[in-house]
């Protein structure tokens, strides 16, 4: 891959300012060494933001990186063997991000996102029982098997999907933040989407809105640097996705996406704009899918060498490392997190299993609302 920007710029909007996060990039051929010593500097920084009062919130963020890490290796498996079809797209590198930002949310609020949506709908509380079925297009699924891996989505936790248009999401967030800002309430809007996004006009015409009419809409962009097999520097002129908020006069702020830490701060800074003076927020959150795009992805526009420098960085093993040095993570307790873990994923392949198929009448149910 070419030269990686490190924007370094937190842009506050009109109405106030905010902190900086800087994320460096290594280059293609940076030796182990230089790789190491990138690691230890993360670790340091990442250690710098635990609180050891918070342990017990600490190990549940641990424990919900490595249930959709677990939970998508076996996707992967099922896939393999043809128990599920269709498209299926992982989230495997990225989980700092969903689940960093949904722990700075109350449960009331909002959150919508692409189909690569299994680590949000994870992080927002669905059930992975309900996940599997779905993805194995059973009855007992979120959407009755209709939907598949691309359209989980559950009312009762306002996690609105699971989109599969790609930026379909961005006006729909735009609209449901509009709608809590007239009906009063206080939610706010976590709207999560591609970098590949960021170039429709969806995209910028929802963030003009959004800051013309002041709406609590938090517009996350996941720059994993690549949308299908093309490379950000390939389709985009501004590659530091952070600054396109500078033309809407929004706030906006780049994050390290392998620090689920960091994106609990810049989330929870962008929560408490949205909350108490309804603005919005757009945040670049860099991060790297280890797996293809989809299930189906040859892979032949990266090198292993690429992926495997960004393996180094991986989120799950920075927060291990860093829970560990700072006492709070022995072996024993994430064993006993990988154990649960385990029978989490392996309740929900049962579920999965033993779900009827759907029924040949429900064709025409749920097609639009009664
Ligand atoms: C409007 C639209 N155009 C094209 C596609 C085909 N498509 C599916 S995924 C994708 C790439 C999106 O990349 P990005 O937004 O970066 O998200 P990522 O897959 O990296 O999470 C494209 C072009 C689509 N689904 N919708
Ligand atoms: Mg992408």
């Amino acid at each position: 891959m070419s030269k990686q920007s490190t924007p370094s710029k937190s842009r506050a909007g009109a109405e106030e300012r905010s902190s900086t996060s800087v994320m460096e990039t290594a280059t293609p051929e940076a030796d182990t060494a230089e790789l190491q010593e990138q690691h230890q500097e993360k670790k340091k920084e990442q250690k710098s933001k635990i609180d050891e009062k918070e342990r017990d919130e600490l190990l549940r963020l641990l424990y919900q990186m490595i249930l959709i890490r677990r939970f998508e290796e076996k996707s992967a498996e099922s896939y393999s063997l043809g128990k599920i079809g269709g498209f299926c797209h992982l989230y495997i590198g990225q989980e700092a991000v969903a689940v960093g930002a949904i722990a700075a949310l109350r449960s009331d609020d909002y959150v919508l996102t692409s189909y690569r949506d299994h680590g949000h709908a994870l992080a927002k509380g669905m059930s992975p029982d309900e996940i599997m079925a779905e993805l194995y297009g059973k009855a007992g699924g979120c959407s009755a098997g209709k939907g598949g891996s691309m359209h989980l989505f559950d009312v009762n936790l306002n996690f609105l999907g699971g989109h599969a248009i790609v930026g379909g999401q961005i006006p729909l967030g735009t609209g449901i933040a509009f709608a809590t800002k007239y009906k009063g309430t206080d939610q706010v809007t976590l709207c999560f989407f591609g970098e590949a996004a960021v170039n429709q006009g969806a995209f910028h015409e929802s963030l003009n809105m959004a800051q013309l009419w002041k709406l609590p809409c938090i517009y996350i962009c996941e720059n994993n640097q690549y949308g299908m097999g093309t490379s950000l520097e390939r389709a985009m002129s501004l590659s530091d996705v952070s600054q396109k908020s500078c033309a809407y006069d929004i706030a906006g702020e780049f994050v390290d996406g392998m620090d689920v830490l960091a994106v609990r701060d810049a989330v929870a800074r962008a929560v408490e704009r949205g909350r108490k003076n309804n603005l919005p927020t757009l945040l670049e959150v860099r991060t790297y899918r280890f797996m293809g795009h989809s299930m189906s992805d040859p892979g032949n526009y990266r090198t292993r060498a690429e992926i495997e420098k960004h393996q180094e960085r991986d989120p799950i093993k920075l927060f291990t490392s860093s829970l560990m040095e700072k006492g709070i993570l022995d072996d024993k307790v994430l064993g006993e997190i990988e154990s649960r873990v385990r029978e989490e994923v392996e309740h929900a392949v049962r579920f999965a299993e033993e779900s009827p198929e759907p029924a040949p009448e429900e064709l025409y149910t749920d097609v639009y609302t009664d």
